[in-house]
């Protein structure tokens, strides 16, 4: 029988200080309760509409508010946690502590599917605290470089997290007593694809670099691409980039006409920054108008931007699009 290393004995061999492994087993162990939350659905009464309205302007699910608390609470009872921002509060949140880490997250991402029974996921990213002060707003606009762990856990046929600290990306299983086993090792994304994810009803609204290099993978062969594309949409980026990370593929949420004063729809700080971590820690890219996700330095906690992901070979082609205006 094959055995696996607990997520546990996995951290103790890593270069991650106490306080660390302390922050990422706390998000770990939440993430644990909150998959059995989400399995029991109708059962616990936890599908529908909260009924209020977040601050990024979205119909909040049950679902969104009972995750969120979930988390707030366990990071705040967690000793080296000096602040949390969600994507669900409107500010961000001093824990009365000074040092350590901040910790940013989604509690929920993928609230569409919730009702349907469709892979949702949390997203998280662990920044430094500074040192000598409570952290406010202003310190937690880190460019995504900053970040010294980010992770998901999907929750989906499998519960799953995956996870980067210093360096590389690993997948644990979550087993039947609750513990996260490593199951995939070293995951890397090819650098070259045939897949692509982009909600397509917004083809009409996009701008002429998304246009064109979207009309390149839809010629096939006998287009710019050379190739024939496949297309998945999940509308959770969890899975949509978990896929990713499995089998390759490139990813794209890029701004569109319907709000010309968004930069996007994804927010920066819970979505884009973590899974652009994950995804050039496995060997992919991640860019917004052309410059690395990574390299954006925010300027607003809720700040929103485009996302191209995935297999660095059609990353670039979408750069060289995009550089081509
Ligand atoms: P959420 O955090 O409110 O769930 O919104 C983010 C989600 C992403 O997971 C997903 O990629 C996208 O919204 C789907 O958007 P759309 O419904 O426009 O396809
Ligand atoms: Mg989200």
């Amino acid at each position: 029988m094959t055995t696996f290393v607990d997520l546990t004995a996995w951290l103790a061999a890593e270069p991650a200080d106490a306080a660390l492994t302390d922050v990422v087993q706390t998000i770990a162990a939440t993430c644990a309760r909150i998959s059995r939350v989400v399995a029991s659905g109708a059962l616990s009464g936890s599908l529908g509409a909260a009924g209020s309205i977040n601050v990024q302007d979205e119909e909040q699910k049950k679902l969104d508010v009972i995750t969120n608390d979930m988390l707030s609470e366990a990071l705040k009872a967690c000793g080296p946690v000096a602040g949390l921002a969600s994507e669900e509060m409107e500010e961000v949140e001093p824990t009365g502590r000074v040092g350590g880490y901040l910790v940013t997250f989604d509690p929920l991402d993928g609230s569409s599917n919730i009702d349907v029974n469709v892979s949702v996921g949390t997203i998280f990213s662990v920044l430094p605290a500074p040192a000598g002060h409570a952290p406010v707003e202003a310190d937690f606009l880190r460019q995504g470089r900053d970040q010294v762990a980010a992770g998901y856990a999907v929750y989906g046929p499998q519960t799953m997290l995956v996870l980067t600290l210093a360096s590389g990306v690993n997948g644990f299983t979550l087993d039947a007593e609750g513990r996260w086993l490593l199951t995939h090792r070293a995951i890397a994304i090819k650098a070259d694809t045939a897949e692509f994810a982009i909600n397509m009803s917004n083809q009409r609204h996009w701008a002429e670099p998304v246009r064109r290099y979207i009309d390149g993978c839809l010629r096939g062969k006998d287009g710019p691409r050379g190739k024939n594309f496949n297309m998945r949409w999940v509308a959770s980026m969890v899975a949509d980039v978990h896929r990713i990370l499995m089998r390759g593929g490139i990813f794209m949420y890029p701004w569109d006409a319907r709000e010309p004063d968004k930069p996007g729809k994804l927010r920066l700080m819970y979505e884009a920054n973590p899974m652009s971590l994950l995804v050039e820690r496995a060997g992919g890219k991640a860019i917004g108008d052309g410059g690395d996700i990574l390299d954006v330095q925010p300027t607003r906690l809720h700040q929103r931007v485009p996302v191209a992901l995935g297999s660095a070979n059609e990353v670039e082609a979408v750069r060289a699009e995009m550089r081509a205006g």
